[in-house]
């Protein structure tokens, strides 16, 4: 049997004044308890180093370049690295990125970059799914610029060989579309890393504020069951700068099932022993993509509307 025991190392609150050291010293904290419970991998949230500063706007986006990464691991962050492989563990961690590329032209990603146990890097993936607005909007009670702060990545929805399986990773608001988990799932994903800031308050449509927590769990448990994959959603919750989001941190099994959960909105390590040869009870059986699903079904669809299919879809 191929096994991972994986944590999720819940985030609360983390301050606009935290330094990166501070913010570090509580996820080696996460990382040592999750080695002292056997874990083979901790995984973060997303934008795990900083507050989650799309929050403000601002009218020049390099005032903000302070709250991006330009190296990693940089000197804040070679401590993560260097614990990780003293421990023998690996980690999956959520930050900004602020590039160049060799044009010349600056890049501000949301990142999430999975670490073996050795302390090397494995895979780098780029949130895909950028909500919110580009420009202030003077009308909510605080701003979700995500879209003024990053760009979308356009590699797609990756699987990489790792801990013994297949691993897939996404990035909040990624883990609302169906075809995030089915990019992997065709690609054999039995392990999906999802980490997540979610305020309670969606300003567009309230009447979707006492459902946050319902259809957090809603997409990630269907996304789980409908490709026969663990997923390991990791929150930043509490009130952070005065802004109230989500906790409510899970692993969830190929059924669909929660088979651990956090119950505070703090710092907080969930740990599952995740037997990886479960998927096939569901990917051999239900959904058995090979046997029963119809690509040229959707094919015939989407030539009926003029739509050109993913890739992948056009045997
Ligand atoms: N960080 C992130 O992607 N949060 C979004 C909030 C959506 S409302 C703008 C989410 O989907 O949880």
């Amino acid at each position: 049997m191929r096994h991972i025991t994986v944590g999720a190392a819940q985030l609360g609150p983390i301050a606009r004044d935290e330094s990166r050291p501070e913010v570090v010293a509580r996820l080696l904290a996460l990382m040592r308890d999750a080695a002292d419970r056997g874990c083979d991998l901790v995984v973060f949230p997303e934008l795990a180093l900083t507050t989650f500063f799309p929050r403000w706007a601002i009218d020049n986006i390099t005032d903000a370049d302070h709250w991006y990464e330009t190296e990693m691991p940089g000197p804040d962050t070679q401590p993560l690295f260097n614990e990780a492989a003293l421990l023998g563990i690996g980690f999956c961690l959520g930050y900004a990125e602020l590039s160049e590329d060799d044009a010349g032209v600056t890049h501000r990603r949301n990142i999430y970059l999975l670490v073996g146990k050795d302390g090397e890097t494995i895979a780098k993936f780029n949130k895909v799914h950028i909500p919110g607005h580009e420009e202030s909007e003077s009308w909510r009670p605080f701003q979700h610029l995500e879209r003024y702060y990053f760009e979308a990545g356009d590699d797609g929805f990756g699987v990489w060989r790792a801990f013994g399986g297949n691993i897939g990773m996404a990035i909040c608001n990624d883990r609302r579309w169906p075809e995030t988990y089915r990019e992997m799932g065709l690609q054999g994903v039995e392990m999906v890393l999802i980490g997540y800031n979610t305020p309670l308050h969606y300003a567009p449509d309230p009447t979707q504020n006492a459902l946050a927590g319902f259809h957090n769990h809603l997409v990630m448990q269907s996304g789980a069951y409908q490709n026969g994959t663990f997923v390991v959603g990791v929150a930043k919750g509490g009130i952070e700068e005065g802004v109230d989001s989500l906790a409510q941190t899970v692993i969830i099994a190929p059924s669909g099932q929660i088979i651990a959960q956090a119950i505070t909105t703090g710092d907080e390590l969930i740990v599952a022993r995740c037997d990886l040869d479960f998927c096939k009870t569901y990917t051999d059986t239900l959904f058995d993509f090979e046997h029963y699903r119809m690509p040229e079904h959707y094919q015939r669809i989407s030539n009926q509307r003029g739509v050109t299919p993913p890739e992948g879809d056009a045997e």
